[in-house]
């Protein structure tokens, strides 16, 4: 038993973020984070009773907006891209005009769409992707039919950050009058400061996932819905009899103020050259450790955004991992390495140091 007069913050430490190799979340910006502790008791659901959050959340809307090219952005913060996602298929659904509605994707999509179409009772329909991981356009156009409300492109993949093909995912969901939604969750706070087609300025984009929680910098939880059209956030609508206000589109309704403020907090402080610094420098930490990985003879899936995944056999991986590092495989069981904020190259040096020590120690330098 624990000393009972001691506090429970003197016992417990946070993950340090030192070794997570393995995860999209981050340290949370300075400010975000001064943010988020000043609005966690407030809930942007009762505008009535907390107007300032309610204020904060309108500007942080506005500033998501320029990040993905929307001139007046409707939507809201929500608790992060699984929300995010299940919002754009229920609107989507909402507004088909079907008895048995289909969404189309590619096998890469966020295992969150299958918990969004189990309860929205849509069929998920899913393209396979090649030996390269990229989508097969021919398969998707095949799945897309009448009774297809919505067409999804994945702007930076969970496992791989491929950036699918948005502006023709676009027009075959405009061949079949379907809603399209891009997932830019992980992706869309590195994608401004590339050259990639993915946002509603390049192609017609109807909603949008992108998360600040992530690579935004803001603290969990702070995901981001963002709609063309108000009537998509209305489709989201119900009636709130006992409010002053008459509806609400969110999908939960007590919110922390922590997401929408700390959201407006890193934006302010980030967008659009610290976000753009930060890429630069993860981008070139994932084709370094890329390089090192393919120096010892692994395969390595080149990275497209900030992730590297590379065969390492599955005795140097369990080593890695007793070593303290936090790190996941893909399907496939690849190392697979997120470079977010938090990964220096100092950090990737000790790593790959690490690397070296057990491939000494196992079959695995031998093997590769
Ligand atoms: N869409 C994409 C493209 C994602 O990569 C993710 C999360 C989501 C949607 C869902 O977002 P939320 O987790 O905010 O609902 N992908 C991460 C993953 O599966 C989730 C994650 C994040 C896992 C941080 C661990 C972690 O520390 O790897």
């Amino acid at each position: 038993m624990h000393d009972s007069n001691s506090r429970a913050s003197d016992r417990f430490d946070p993950q340090d973020f030192d070794r997570v190799l393995s995860s999209m979340c981050t340290r949370t910006h300075p400010e975000a984070a001064a943010m988020a502790r000043r609005f966690m008791d407030d809930s942007p659901a009762l505008p009535e009773v907390y107007e300032t959050v309610v204020e904060l959340e309108r500007r942080a809307v506005d500033l998501l907006g320029e990040v993905v090219g929307l001139d007046e952005p409707h939507g809201y913060v929500t608790t992060g891209g699984t929300e995010a996602n299940i919002q754009a298929m229920r609107t989507a659904r909402a507004l088909g005009d079907t008895e048995a509605p289909n969404a189309v994707g590619s096998e890469a999509l966020h295992f969150g769409f299958v918990k969004a179409a189990d309860m929205l009772d849509v069929q998920l329909r899913l393209a396979p992707t090649d030996e390269d991981n990229r989508v097969d356009l021919t398969e998707v156009r095949r799945l897309a039919d009448e009774d297809t409300v919505l067409v999804v492109g994945v702007a930076g993949t969970t496992e791989y950050g491929i950036v699918e093909p948005i502006p023709e995912l676009g027009e075959i969901a405009a061949s079949v009058d379907a809603q399209f939604h891009v997932d830019a969750a992980y992706g869309g706070f590195f994608l401004p400061a590339t050259d990639h087609d993915w946002q509603f300025g390049h192609a017609p984009v109807d909603t949008m996932t992108i998360d600040p929680h992530k690579a935004g910098q803001a603290a969990i939880p702070a995901g981001g819905f963002l709609a063309r059209d108000v009537e998509m956030l209305d489709a989201l609508a119900v009636d709130t009899p006992y409010l002053e206000r008459t509806s609400e589109a969110t999908l939960t309704t007590t919110r922390s103020g922590a997401g929408p403020a700390s959201t407006y907090a890193a934006l302010e402080a980030l967008w659009p050259d610290g976000y753009e610094a930060a890429y630069e420098r993860e981008r070139a930490n994932a084709e370094w450790l890329a390089d090192a990985f393919r120096e010892r003879g692994y395969d390595v899936v080149d990275p497209e955004l900030t992730i590297v995944a590379a065969d390492v056999p599955n005795d140097v991986f369990e080593r890695l991992s007793e070593k303290g590092w936090r790190i996941l495989r893909t399907g496939e069981d690849e190392l697979r390495v997120v470079c977010m904020p938090h990964v220096t190259r100092e950090m990737l040096e000790s790593f790959v140091a690490d690397l070296d020590a057990v491939r000494e120690e196992t079959t695995g330098g031998a093997a590769a």
